[in-house]
């Protein structure tokens, strides 16, 4: 085993991969860019370097002072997480060129797995079921359409160099092909540089099945499947293991084709082997089909470790140290049920927007595993990907896990910034999904119900406005006093951006009525603390002027000077601002032109992904000040409305 070893990450998988370092009593060594000098996965390390910058290119993607890091800290290999440099062949070289171990496979089986059509025509080849398609060479539109017409409709155009979705359209009838091949190769171009296409099946109703494979470099094994089939917009949002409805044949065929896979490139290391799999009607033990295979360790391998009891970073070291597998197919089984739910600071109602800010709050419940990068007081910066943690739970079974899984959610609390927390909560709580009924498209479909908000109830914000006040401090204080009896105190907060006046009244000791708008809510102080009209309190965190409320939504009361109110009502809807620097990549509206409430105004490319701009009311636009292609500033005015009252 090594005694030292360098992690070219940061966040959670950081600090995943340094929990089994401590374990196995390996030395850690962190990198870190300016920004993450502070971060947790740098207090967890014995020793850090840094690297500079805050973006990844100056920083985490800089893989000759990574290497360089490594040799001056007596490193003998390096763990590359995920995303970053972990699927760069070049960097592999370099590190093996420096006389060090990349934990993970060879370039050449990350290069196998590259490009999608060498992919696909390699594991066919195999004997790895691949999509009835066209992966050849001739790119000559007629051609195309002649092997389309033969494929049968409907047809999947996919951009040879895609991913994520991007160069992918579907055509339905023939008379549509022309047409979508020719925006699918726009599309492809404009990504990647590279309009080259295949034409595939249809599937369907399709299911994201991947099977977690581990090889020695000649032989692999499977440690079955994960559903990552609850996808948005092709983010993974809740993953689980084993796959609802997967039957002991079905189970058998995917594993073994993964096993032929993994061997077929060489496989060393943890890797994933991606299937879409026909849910149309149930799942069939031929009705699956290779789509990609992920040479690394992936955010979702959690689930896997829980029902397998495998640490799969432990394997890793140990098969990179030159071990052999530690166990062979037969000794791996499953036990129970796991779902992991990715917690990310995020404006659901705004479409989804990545948040920024500091988390002045952070607490998980000792029922889940909470793997984190994080902690009270850090800084989500725009600078990297936006997730907070990862809430992962496991039980004897499916319906016992989901149990614990809503569980988890509701005593996950973050105050500070948004999340998508009751997002996942719904999601966690939703018929179909409850059922294991999963496929690709039920996000999509059932959005609005998942992302309804309903209103704060007055039971919460009583709550928030007790605590700001400091009263729920004092139920005996009072006591002593007899300052109830005409005691009343206004208070306004603000709630989301709805304005609240609330109003105090001492009742007896330990007894306020709270006023929220209209509402009374009857806070008492008994034998086992305050309760709310009788129902019990919620956990509050409050900082400043504001109280975050843990309640079956968290709600965030804001103690304000109702003078500001008045001067600030309405001013801020007239902005559309930059929620973070980005590009901005479209402007869909201009001067003098009409718009409606949650009409798409812009789109801003940031953190990797593209970011709709929603009106926030309906108005006339008065001037647009962003343009197609610029880059811009967080909070940068990019459209501006006509003002109400004008
Ligand atoms: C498909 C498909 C249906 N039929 N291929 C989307 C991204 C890329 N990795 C593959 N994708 C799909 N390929 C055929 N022949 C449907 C999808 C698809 C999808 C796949 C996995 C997970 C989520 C998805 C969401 C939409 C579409």
């Amino acid at each position: 085993m090594f005694d030292t070893i360098l992690i070219a990450n940061r966040g959670e998988i950081a600090c995943r991969v340094i929990d089994t370092c401590r374990r196995l009593g390996v030395r850690t060594v962190a990198v870190h860019s300016d920004v993450d000098a502070q971060a947790r996965h740098v207090e967890m390390a014995d020793e850090a370097i840094s690297l500079g910058g805050a973006s990844p290119a100056e920083s985490y993607l800089r893989g000759d002072a990574i290497i360089a890091a490594a040799q001056a800290t007596g490193a003998q290999a390096i763990h590359p997480g995920y995303g970053f440099l972990s699927e760069n062949p070049d960097f592999v070289e370099a590190v093996e060129a420096a006389g060090l171990v990349f934990i993970g496979p060879s370039a050449s089986a990350i290069r196998a797995m590259g490009l999608k059509d060498a992919a696909k025509a390699l594991m066919a080849e195999a004997g790895v079921p691949v999509v009835p398609g066209y992966h050849g060479e001739d790119q000559d539109p007629g051609h195309l359409e002649v092997e389309a017409a033969e494929i049968g409709y409907p047809v999947l155009i996919k951009a040879v160099a895609g991913g994520g979705g991007k160069g992918m359209r579907l055509v339905e009838r023939p008379g549509d092909f022309v047409s979508g091949l020719e925006s699918a190769k726009a599309e492809a171009r404009g990504a990647f540089g590279n309009d080259a296409v295949l034409i595939e099946k249809y599937i369907t109703s399709p299911r994201h099945i991947e099977v977690q494979v581990f090889g020695d470099g000649t032989q692999a094994v499977h440690l079955f499947e994960r559903d990552c089939s609850l996808q948005r917009r092709h983010q993974k949002v809740i993953e689980e293991a084993p796959a609802p409805g997967m039957t002991r044949e079905m189970r058998d065929a995917m594993g073994q084709a993964a096993v032929r896979a993994a061997e077929a490139i060489g496989y060393k290391g943890a890797g994933t082997v991606e299937f879409i799999v026909d849910g149309s009607d149930g799942l069939r033990a031929d009705g699956f089909w290779f789509m990609e295979m992920n040479t690394r360790l992936q955010v979702e391998h959690p689930v896997t470790e829980l029902i397998t009891g495998v640490d799969l970073v432990e394997w890793q070291l140990r098969v990179a140290a030159g071990e052999p597998l530690p166990c062979a197919q037969e000794d791996l089984t499953i036990s129970g049920h796991s779902f992991e739910a990715r917690l990310y600071a995020e404006d659901v109602p705004a479409g989804f927007l990545p948040a920024t800010g500091r988390l002045a709050h952070l607490a998980f419940p000792e029922s889940a595993r909470a793997d984190t990068g994080v902690r009270s007081g850090d800084v989500i910066s725009p600078h990297y990907d936006p997730m907070i943690a990862k809430v992962i739970v496991h039980g004897p079974s499916r319906a016992v896990a989901l149990r614990k899984l809503r569980r988890a959610l509701a005593e996950t609390h973050v105050a500070g910034t948004v999340t998508n927390l009751s997002f996942l909560g719904a999601l966690a709580r939703h018929e179909g999904f409850s059922a294991g009924d999963v496929d690709t498209g039920l996000i999509g479909r059932e959005l609005e119900s998942l992302i309804a908000v309903s209103r704060t109830s007055p039971i919460l914000i009583a709550q928030g406005v007790l605590t700001l006040v400091g009263l729920d401090k004092m139920p005996c204080a009072l006591d002593g006093f007899a300052l109830w009896q005409s005691l009343a105190q206004h208070v306004t907060v603000s709630v989301e951006n709805d304005v609240v006046p609330c109003r105090l009244v001492t009742r007896g000791p330990g007894a306020i009525d709270v006023t929220v708008k209209e509402t009374i809510v009857e806070a008492r102080h008994g034998a086992n603390g305050w309760r709310y009209d009788g129902q019990p309190a919620s956990a509050v965190f409050v900082e400043d002027d504001a109280a975050t409320v843990f309640g079956d939504q968290t709600c965030v009361v804001r103690r304000v000077d109702p003078l500001d109110v008045e001067a600030g009502a309405g001013g801020s809807s007239d902005l559309i601002e930059a929620p973070m620097p980005g590009l901005v990549r479209q402007v869909f509206v201009a001067a003098g032109q009409h718009v409606t409430k949650g009409d798409r105004l812009a789109i801003l490319e940031a953190m990797k992904m593209e970011h709709s701009l929603l009106a926030a009311r309906d108005g006339e636009v008065a001037e647009v000040m962003a343009e197609n292609g610029a880059q811009v500033e967080a909070g940068a005015v990019l459209i501006r409305l006509q003002s109400e009252e004008a």
